[in-house]
Order: structure tokens, then C-alpha cells, then sequence
């Protein structure tokens, strides 16, 4: 009889400990996503959006208009809400342990998708799901060596200028380190100016702009977003010069509009960068809530898209 006792409390204790949810609740969840500055954004937040309804998660949505302060707000918002796990992609690297740890007080799990945090204490988060952009901008690098090499230009010295994506995010910081790597191997390769134009395209025309006022000699645009890519393309074409050919220009997202700016002859490269997070998001989720454990890093595939196979890609493209 003694036994059958121990036993049922210490089911009845098990079920206590359990978050709601996986006791066959619904799940809620609370995003806080960066904004809409560009086309990666938007497709980004549609994986979310449809991956949650077709999951029968309950999902509760900000848009931060890519400012910290507003994400930091929502997070708190979802702890006093009680939501069963947090998820956001935040919008820069740093400053984010004071509302994590509050998280954790509040026992909600913290999912991180798309970009990164520089946090030391990674107690403060299940796991990040996402690409590696260091890797996203050695791929841009090794793609303009060899476009350069092909076309008898590498001995040549070469005028890069760079468009980066907003300021301390993992994205610009990373993809300006891993594009650094690989030009640093080339003498004759260097980046003249290098600025940032905030991950969207009125961003990107205007400091490309302010770039072919200053140097008429650009031969190369390497630019952290097709948007911003797109924006420079609308400036070179108004400084009288041909993009994709005048100046060879490589971006990294591989969003539709790069695709049309690639079969138009604009725009030479992108490197796959993708934002359908939302089917993975999901099932992280259900993991957490499940008592699973979660790898601390979830890394996105993907590949580089050069402009003579844009074509043929682009029927199949789902962002
Ligand atoms: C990358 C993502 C970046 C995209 C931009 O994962 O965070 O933010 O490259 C977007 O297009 O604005």
C-alpha cells in the first residue's frame, strides 16, 4: 500500500513540474520579430506566421520597427502574459541578459531565430536556430575571387566598396569578418569604403550614392542584403553607370527581387541566406515544451546562387 502511494505522489509531483502546455494545452508563443526592412524580413515573418497556424500554436506577434527598446518590450510583455515559450531574432548582439534573465526567473524557455546574441551565459537560451554568416560572407568573397580570376582581373588592383547590414547585428558584424577573411589572401583586393545602410534599400541608394560621389573608380559592390544590393543598383543606374557589369555587385539573402535583378543582368551574385525558419521554430517549441532537449545550435543550409543560374532557380524559389 506504502508503495502505490509513493508512487502516485510522485506522478502527481512529475505532472506539476510539467509546463502546461504539455499537458495538452494549446501552446502559446511570443515573437518578437526585428521589423519589415526587407523582403528577407517579410518572407521570414510569413514562415512564422503559417508555420504556427499550421502547427495550432497560439502565436502572439510584435514587429520591433528594428529597435531594440521595442523588442526588449514585447519580450517583457510575454513574461507578464505567462506565453509557454519565447522566440525573437535580435535585432543586434548585444544588451539582452537583463530581460533574459527575467525570462528565466519567469521559468519561460527562450528560443533564438536568425541572428544572434553575444551573451556569455548561454544558460539564458535553449538553443539559436540560423546561418552562419561568417560563412555567408566568405561564400560572397570566394565567389568574387573567382569571378575576378575568371576574368583576368584578380592581378589588377580593385576598388570594393561595402554596403553593411545595420550596426552590431551578427549578420553585418559576421558577414564583414567572413568577406574580410577571404580578401585579405588578395593584395590587390581591397575595400575602400565600407558603410552602413541599415539592411534596406532607400539605405543602401543612398550611401551608394554618396559612394560614386566620392570615388568614380568603384568596380565592386559587396553589399549584406540583395535590398540594399537593389537600392545601389537604382543609384548606379542614375550615376549613368550599367550595374552588373560596370560594377560587379554580389549580396547575400537570395530573395526574389535579387533574382529579377540577377535576370536582368544587374546584379552578379547572391548567396542563399534562408528565412524560412518557421517549420523548424515550431517544432523546437513542441521539443521544449515536451521536456526534449535541443541542441544549443541549429544551423541553416544553403547555397550561392550566380547570376548565370539565376533562370533556372527561380521557378522552384519559395521566398
Ligand atoms: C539574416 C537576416 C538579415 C537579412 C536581411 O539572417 O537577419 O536581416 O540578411 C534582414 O535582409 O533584414
Amino acid at each position: 500500500m506504502r508503495f502505490t502511494s509513493k508512487l502516485v505522489s510522485a506522478l502527481a509531483m512529475a505532472m506539476l513540474a510539467l509546463p502546461v502546455a504539455a499537458a495538452g494545452n494549446k501552446i502559446t508563443l511570443g515573437f518578437a520579430q526585428v521589423g519589415a526592412e526587407s523582403e528577407w524580413r517579410t518572407a521570414n515573418t510569413e514562415s512564422i506566421k503559417k508555420a504556427a497556424a499550421a502547427a495550432g500554436i497560439d502565436l502572439k506577434f510584435s514587429d520591433a520597427q528594428q529597435k531594440q527598446e521595442n523588442q526588449i518590450k514585447a519580450i517583457r510583455s510575454y513574461i507578464a502574459q505567462k506565453v509557454d515559450v519565447i522566440a525573437f531574432s535580435p535585432v543586434v548582439e548585444s544588451g539582452w541578459d537583463t530581460v533574459l534573465m527575467e525570462a528565466k526567473a519567469a521559468k519561460i524557455p527562450v528560443i533564438l531565430t536568425d541572428r544572434a546574441v553575444d551573451s556569455k551565459d548561454k544558460s539564458l537560451y535553449v538553443t539559436f536556430m540560423g546561418s552562419d554568416f561568417v560563412e555567408e560572407g566568405r561564400r560572397a568573397g570566394n565567389w568574387l575571387v573567382g569571378d575576378l580570376t575568371k576574368n583576368g582581373m584578380i592581378k589588377n588592383p580593385v576598388d570594393i566598396v561595402e554596403l553593411q547590414g545595420t550596426t552590431g547585428s551578427a549578420p553585418a558584424i559576421d558577414r564583414q569578418k567572413g568577406f574580410a577573411e577571404v580578401i585579405a589572401k588578395y593584395p590587390t583586393l581591397k575595400v575602400t569604403r565600407s558603410q552602413t545602410g541599415d539592411f534596406t534599400r532607400a539605405k543602401g541608394k543612398e550611401v551608394m550614392e554618396a559612394f560614386l560621389k566620392a570615388d568614380p573608380n568603384i568596380q565592386v559592390l559587396f553589399a549584406h542584403n540583395d535590398d540594399m544590393a537593389i537600392g545601389a543598383i537604382q543609384a548606379i543606374e542614375e550615376a549613368g553607370k550599367k550595374p552588373g557589369k560596370d560594377i560587379t555587385i554580389v549580396s547575400i539573402d537570395g530573395v526574389k527581387g535579387a533574382f529579377e535583378a540577377m535576370m536582368a543582368g544587374k546584379l552578379n551574385c547572391s548567396v542563399e541566406c534562408s528565412p524560412l525558419l518557421g517549420p523548424q521554430l515550431m517544432s523546437a517549441c513542441k521539443d521544449v515544451l515536451a521536456g526534449k532537449s535541443l541542441p544549443k545550435r541549429i544551423q541553416t543550409q544553403e547555397g550561392v546562387f550566380p547570376a548565370e543560374k539565376a533562370a533556372e532557380a527561380f521557378p522552384s524559389r519559395q521566398y
